[in-house]
């Protein structure tokens, strides 16, 4: 099999991401509900700001905007991660990030797996929100080992789909009919089961310990708890829900509206009640699935992340005021943060890809050095930069959401040390830093721009 007839990674998790998002609405309709609104958002906010949609035809950021989804699972096991990071790899996907939740008191922590170049970003982005259960931190001795014993009997991948893993890792890519054989068998994985693998007294016992517990350790396999569509202005599909029979939570997670978005804002919906059959022929019912929505601003640098970390923390007491108040707030705060590009940029608060327009001339050789190099062919027009979109997560906005969906806020074990080390031991390789590629996408299209109208140079930016 030569490397030509193996269908590209990023074809492949295109395939994977509409085949799931198929599978969850036709798992819970609500969500092909929520694609609907979006959709509506936003060609609206498209046609009514023509500069932002000529900005982002631009940047190439308008094919992928209709495709463009996080989902979010949860795992009970080591082994079963490592499994999915070989998974996730058939498809371009490596884990990036490291959340720890605990310290909100979720008993997980998490990366996302997600492409990481931009030309796979621009094809498709989706991502996957991956948490692992913290098994060590069950207080109880007997529910622990119970919990794991429970989980050591499951399976959660089809023989196929370990068989196509293991194919793609000897040869270096899938044919055609595997490829869709892959897709078809993957996400089995992800599928929801109303049949519980334990009995209702043992679901009982889990769930009063966390909720989260027994919604990973008493089904088949991790559910796909939501897939988010990206909206171009969430306060406009906020405030649209209810037309369209939705009830969002109280709060807008993440930064507030502003004229340049930064980072990520999301909002969340509790999905249905569902009716679940127990062994022993008991029903009952759980919650696990919902639906959510988010708008994506550019990435921060770390400069520009410890800002927007202070300021949120400024803001948390307003956090129980209605979604107004808490946004009014919210937006006060937030004035000491640079609200337009060329501030963001020069203060190397946030991410920038450069691009040349147009060919190499005599009169842009100039004898400057980088830096200077870049800010005159910037002013010239010669160079273009664009917002890079923030492509990652954020735990407080996280926290907030696994919470609001949960139906407590168990302040939990908050003291537990996070352990990044014991996750990649699991993944079974490190996780990657998110700033490390946004800064490596920005050095790489800047040397780019600069040699291609100025010819290769010698000195680094
Ligand atoms: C994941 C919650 C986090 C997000 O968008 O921050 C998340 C979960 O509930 O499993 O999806
Ligand atoms: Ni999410």
């Amino acid at each position: 099999m030569s490397a030509d007839s193996f269908v590209s990674a990023a074809s492949i998790r295109d395939r994977f991401a509409s085949a799931m998002s198929r599978m969850y609405q036709d798992e819970v309709p609500q969500y092909g509900t929520l694609l609907a609104l979006v959709a509506d958002i936003n060609a609206r906010t498209l046609a009514d700001d023509p500069a932002l949609a000529k900005r982002m035809a631009a940047a190439n950021e308008l094919d992928r905007l209709s495709v463009e989804r996080h989902g979010a699972i949860r795992v009970g096991t080591p082994a079963e991660l490592s499994v999915l990071t070989r998974l996730f790899a058939v498809m371009g996907m490596a884990p990036v990030g490291y959340y720890d939740l605990a310290a909100a008191g979720v008993p997980v922590h998490s990366t996302a797996f997600r492409p990481v170049n931009t030309e796979a970003l621009s094809i498709n982005p989706f991502r996957l929100f991956t948490s692992l259960l913290r098994l060590d931190l069950i207080g109880d001795a007997d529910l622990r080992e119970r919990a794991a014993d429970i989980l050591a009997q499951r399976d959660i991948f089809t023989p196929r789909v370990r068989e196509l893993i293991a194919r793609f890792e000897i040869d270096g890519g899938l044919a055609e009919a595997e490829a869709d054989e892959f897709v078809t068998e993957a996400i089995e994985t992800f599928r929801w089961h109303e049949n519980a693998t334990v009995d209702y007294a043992t679901y009982e016992a889990l769930a009063a310990e966390h909720r989260l517990i027994a919604d990973v350790v008493c089904f088949r396999g991790p559910h796909i708890n939501h897939l988010t569509p990206r909206t171009l202005d969430i306060d406009a599909a906020q405030a649209a829900m209810p037309e369209y029979g939705i009830t969002p939570k109280a709060i807008i997670e993440g930064p507030p509206q502003r004229a340049v978005p930064i980072l990520l804002r999301q909002t969340s919906f509790k999905a249905l009640e569902e009716s679940i059959r127990f062994a022993g022929d008991t029903e009952g019912r759980h919650t696990a699935r919902f639906g959510e929505i988010e708008q994506r601003g550019v990435a921060l640098t770390p400069d520009g992340r410890a800002l927007y970390d202070r300021l949120l923390a400024a803001a948390q007491t307003y956090k129980s005021s209605s979604n107004a108040d808490y946004q009014a707030a919210l937006a006060g705060i937030f004035e000491e943060f640079p609200d337009d590009l060329e501030t963001l940029r020069r203060r190397e608060l946030a991410y920038f890809r450069y691009e040349a327009v147009g060919e190499a001339t005599s009169d842009t050789a100039a004898p400057t050095d980088d830096h200077s190099a870049l800010e005159a062919l910037l002013a010239a027009g010669r160079i273009k930069a664009h917002p890079i979109v923030y492509e990652d997560f954020l735990p407080v906005s996280a926290a907030g959401i696994f919470q609001s969906n949960l139906g407590n806020g168990e302040a939990g074990n908050g003291a537990a040390a996070a352990s990044q080390a014991a996750l990649e031991e699991a993944l079974g390789r490190p996780v990657i830093d998110p700033f490390a590629l946004y800064a490596e996408i920005e050095a790489e299209s800047k040397r780019i721009a600069l040699d291609t109208l100025l010819g290769p140079r010698a000195t680094a930016v």
